[in-house]
């Protein structure tokens, strides 16, 4: 199996954690876990590289009914990254259609139902699993950590589901991981561009990064990305940003995106589904997960997300897959037949 979160939690092991799937998600079910107290410890470096380093392995980390306030939401997705080793010219993400309000600065980005980056995109969708995506992969520079904080949710509906990265690679046969890891994708973001012209309103400039300028969303990623954290291999494709893998025909890269997409989302065993209370706060590591929105409700739902920029995702080809590296005994690939 993979390893249990209990011998990840370190210097957190005093506070109850449960996984909620097998390969992805923990979550802490005790709303005295407060994020705030956490950040105020005498030994909050100690704490907080813990936390970066759970929220690295087991993708996705849930705390309940949080009480911490936006400066200090921004303050934890800063120390997170720096005590997780990103390059001290990575900041916190400005979203190129950030709103940019006093209250917040144009480091928060609303997640909201009624407008915002969540409503940018306005293609029509012919499933719900269009969504799925990595934050901001279309930033040179993208993201490490993002954190969301839930603060006015439907009284049904509106869950966010995770995939794991880690996994998902780990289940493709050999031969298709080796093709993978020769290739690098173009991601971009033209809609928000599409967006900003629509609502009149400045592409934000730069985004946190000195990489991060100017306002051609686009950069060129691996396709399967080493994470410098726990060293794993991971698939770097998502549905919404990645648009073509550069060495392929069209045609080649098409289909082969095509399958990786469904690889994420047709796969529920390597995926968690979140039901959202009010404060509720989930951490997620960009560079090991994919998350998708769930729009089956028609009340309003509200939330303030900080998402911090890591390192220029990279591939070492001496890297190992999770279940390598942890020696996993349950094999879920494909048998070539
Ligand atoms: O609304 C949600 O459930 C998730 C929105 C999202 O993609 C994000 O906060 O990054
Ligand atoms: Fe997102």
């Amino acid at each position: 199996m993979v390893r249990a979160p209990i011998s990840l939690l370190g210097s957190l092991s005093d506070y109850a954690a449960e996984d909620l799937t097998t390969h992805i998600g923990t979550l802490f079910p005790d709303n005295n876990v407060q994020l705030s107290k956490i950040l105020k410890a005498s030994n909050s470096d100690e704490l907080l590289k813990d936390l970066a380093h759970l929220i690295s392995h087991r993708g996705v980390v849930f705390f309940k009914d949080q009480n911490l306030q936006i400066v200090q939401q921004k303050e934890l997705a800063t120390r997170l990254g720096e005590l997780a080793g990103k390059p001290k010219t990575s900041g916190l993400h400005k979203h190129p259609v950030s709103e940019d309000s006093p209250e917040l600065g144009a480091d928060v980005s609303v997640i909201s139902s009624e407008m915002g980056i969540a409503r940018a995109d306005l293609i029509p969708k012919t499933r719900a699993s269009s969504g799925w995506h990595s934050d901001i992969s279309f930033e040179r520079v993208p993201a490490d950590y993002s954190i969301l904080k839930m603060h006015t949710l439907p009284q049904v509906g509106g869950d966010t589901l995770w995939a794991s990265g880690y996994e998902a690679y780990d289940r493709l046969s050999a031969p298709f991981q080796k093709l993978l890891e020769g290739l690098t994708a173009v991601h971009n973001a033209d809609f928000f561009n599409d967006y900003a012209q629509r609502a009149g309103i400045p592409i934000q400039d730069p985004r946190g990064s000195p990489e991060n300028t100017g306002t051609d969303l686009t950069a060129v990623h691996p396709v399967i990305r080493t994470h410098p954290v726990t060293g794993y291999k991971a698939l770097f494709v998502n549905k919404t940003f990645t648009k073509r893998i550069v060495e392929l025909t069209p045609d080649e890269s098409d289909d082969i995106l095509a399958y990786l997409f469904r690889h994420i989302s047709e796969n529920h065993d390597l995926q968690v589904r979140y039901r959202w209370s009010v404060n509720d706060i989930a951490i997620w590591d960009n560079r090991a997960t994919f998350h998708t929105a769930t729009n089956d409700y028609s009340e309003l739902r509200l939330g303030n997300r900080v998402v911090s920029l890591g390192e220029k995702p990279y591939f070492d080809p001496s890297s190992k897959s999770r279940r390598v590296a942890t020696s996993a005994s349950i094999d879920l690939r494909p048998k070539a037949s």
